[in-house]
């Protein structure tokens, strides 16, 4: 059978387009393809609220796919073994209360999860600024990564959503633009980030759920941008806070749509 390169182009960009084009407007954008994005896209897809995802990088995965310092292993706690239940990723018993699994199976696995339940990801492009209506976030600025990194004076584009969720871990960069753009007006203590605190992996794995909520109207906030944003500490290579986090910012925003 012939194969024409014209075809194969064309059906990328019209595929692509047509995926593009259908996410103009959604209920949730998620910025952020690590563990608590992907958890977080999962559980709202499965609920059928329209999700899309906007990814830096070529892979998503974020921080999960190096375990701890390359070791691809990650560490997960008793409370969280619903999820990587729920979602097929297998895991070990290593002490009580302490579980493993492979990082390259629980990023595959939760990914190919999210997608097929109808998470649509768009990688390689970056969140510069998010879109505002008094005083709510109602949408995001994106644009190419390759523009960001080539510092090219090339214009973004926009999406709108009901609400966004930053899971763009230590650096929180979503509401790092809302605190620049709208000072003084998070729901956090000083109304603006209180910066991330030093490893402390037990109380950082409970504040992180805590710490998962509206930061902003329309802005939702999980995984490690959570403690970044609230003061917490980092917990290093143990993920089943992210996950939790992922769940939890999920189940907040479904109670919301759906009452
Ligand atoms: O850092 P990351 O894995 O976030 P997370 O879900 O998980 C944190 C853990 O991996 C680990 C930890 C231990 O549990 O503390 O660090 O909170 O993933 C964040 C993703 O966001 C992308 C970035 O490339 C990464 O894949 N990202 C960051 N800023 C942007 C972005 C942006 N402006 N636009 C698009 N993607």
């Amino acid at each position: 059978m012939e194969l024409n390169e014209i075809t194969i182009t064309s059906a990328i960009i019209d595929r692509y387009y047509q995926r593009l084009k259908n996410s103009l407007v959604s209920d949730v954008a998620i910025v952020g393809g690590g563990p608590s994005g992907l958890v977080a896209g999962y559980y709202l897809s499965k609920h059928n609220i329209k999700t899309i995802m906007f990814e830096r990088k070529l892979s998503i995965g974020g921080g999960m796919w190096g375990g701890g310092m390359q070791f691809n292993e990650i560490v997960v706690q008793k409370e969280a073994l619903p999820v990587l239940e729920e979602l097929d990723v297998r895991y070990t018993q290593y002490a009580e209360n302490y579980y493993t699994a492979d990082a390259i199976e629980a990023v595959c696995t939760i990914a190919s999860k999210a997608v097929k339940a109808g998470l649509t990801i768009f990688n390689c492009m970056s969140v510069e600024d998010v879109m505002m209506r008094e005083d709510k976030v109602c949408g995001l600025v994106i644009n190419w990564s390759a523009v960001d990194i080539a510092k090219l004076h090339v214009d973004p584009l926009t999406v709108q959503s009901t609400y966004v969720i930053d899971t763009t871990g230590h650096d929180t960069e979503v509401v790092r633009v809302v605190v620049k753009k709208v000072p003084g007006k998070l729901n956090t203590p000083g109304g603006t980030i209180e910066g991330e605190k030093s490893m402390w992996a037990e109380k950082a794995e409970k504040l992180t759920l805590d710490n998962t909520r509206e930061i902003f109207p329309g802005l939702f906030v999980a995984g490690m941008a959570a403690n970044a944003v609230f003061g917490g500490p980092r917990m290093g290579p143990i993920f089943g806070g992210m996950l939790l986090s992922g769940k939890k910012v999920a189940e907040e925003i479904i109670k919301k749509i759906k009452g």
